[in-house]
């Protein structure tokens, strides 16, 4: 019994209610929510379908593959490909974008999608999640690798699915960001959380400080006043929270605010950039944006980034919107050479403080 509640099904034919190609998006979203609640399934069952556990593989990016991030990248595609609206997907768990089969048809849309992502956590029954964007393709070509390669703002829906004690799903058509909740007896989403708006201002943070020796001077100076609190320069205490799953963290600060870096400066120096732009970074950064948040490589707006490649990284920061403006001015005063620690010149030379004496 929905008790007059707003379905996915109904939301999605109410907000795109006369739109150009309305139709095929509401199927593609559908599809899409029909994957997730297969995942989410499939994710619940835990250990009991001999599931987890890694393949033993590698992906695009060399990681280790689990078995449910092959298994979930099936899902996706199985859902997504045979109904039309799609002329191509992307995804992390594949070198290069999938083709829509010839038996289909061919529609303009391309789905890009991480089917698992925070996948090293499923082994020990921690939250996951799915995270996909859907671009138009520019031309009426088949795709290449190269019409992936579109700035963020033109994504024209971006979502997550979160499996957590209850499946959420959270979207945004470009008209705010709307969340979802799996009523796992009828199998409908269910409107929730109508139209998200997070605080601007915070004092939660998130990061992985094992990396702290990698972080470029403008986070490693936001975080040490973070940790300073009331007796430092931002005059309050902050709390700090990392779960290793991207999905939880920019789930929980759409919900009560606070702040996500994953900023330049990885243990790989090959590799400074830890998350995927095309389905990671730009996805969040318009659902954050749409719920009135900010999205920044602390540099620039994470989505004008002109991505170069299908796999490509970028340092995230993002959230609520009064930090993220001081990590930006903290990066520009950086790059202008005005935040250098001050040193006094009695200490530069031998003097009375000095212990050598
Ligand atoms: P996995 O999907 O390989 O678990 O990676 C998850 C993730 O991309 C993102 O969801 C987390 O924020 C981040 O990596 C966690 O990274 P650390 O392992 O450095 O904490």
């Amino acid at each position: 019994m929905l008790s007059g509640r707003t379905t996915l099904a109904k939301f999605l034919v109410e907000q795109l209610r006369g739109h150009t190609g309305q139709h095929d998006l509401v199927s593609l979203l559908n599809n899409v929510a029909n994957a997730v609640k297969t995942i989410s399934s499939m994710v619940s069952k835990g250990a009991l379908d001999g599931n987890l556990g890694s393949l033993g593989t590698e992906n695009a990016q060399g990681e280790i593959q689990k078995k449910l991030d092959v298994l979930t990248n099936e899902v996706m595609l199985g859902n997504c490909e045979w109904s039309g609206q799609l002329c191509g997907m992307a995804s992390e768990e594949m070198a290069t974008p999938y083709p829509i089969p010839q038996q289909y048809p061919q529609g303009e849309y391309l789905l890009v999608f991480d089917p698992l992502d925070g996948s090293s956590n499923i082994d020990i029954n921690m939250s996951v999640g799915t995270i996909f964007s859907i671009l138009r393709n520019a031309t009426d070509a088949a795709p290449s690798e190269q019409s992936y390669l579109q700035a963020g703002a033109k994504q024209l829906a971006a979502g997550y699915a979160l499996y957590g004690p209850a499946t959420m799903l959270v979207l945004t058509l470009g008209q705010g960001t709307h969340c979802f909740t799996l009523n796992r007896e009828s199998g409908h989403f269910v409107l929730t959380h109508p139209n998200l708006k997070m605080p601007a201002h915070t004092s939660e943070f998130a990061i992985n400080t094992s990396n702290a020796r990698f972080w470029e001077p403008p986070v490693a100076r936001y975080v040490k006043e973070c940790k300073e609190g009331a007796s430092g320069p931002m005059g309050r205490d902050f709390n700090m929270r990392w779960i290793a799953s991207m999905v939880a963290e920019v789930h929980r600060i759409l919900m009560r605010g606070g702040i996500f870096m994953y900023p330049r400066g990885g243990k790989d120096a090959a590799l400074p950039d830890r998350l995927r732009l095309l389905y990671e970074a730009n996805p969040m950064a318009m659902l954050i944006e749409q719920a009135g948040g900010m999205a920044t490589t602390g540099r620039q707006r994470i989505l004008d980034i002109p991505p170069q490649q299908l796999h490509q990284r970028v340092p995230v920061i993002l959230g609520s919107s009064n930090e993220v403006k001081r990590i930006i001015r903290y990066h520009t005063e950086h790059d202008n050479g005005i935040d250098r620690p001050f040193v006094s010149p009695l200490f530069q030379e031998r003097s009375l403080f000095t212990q050598d004496c």
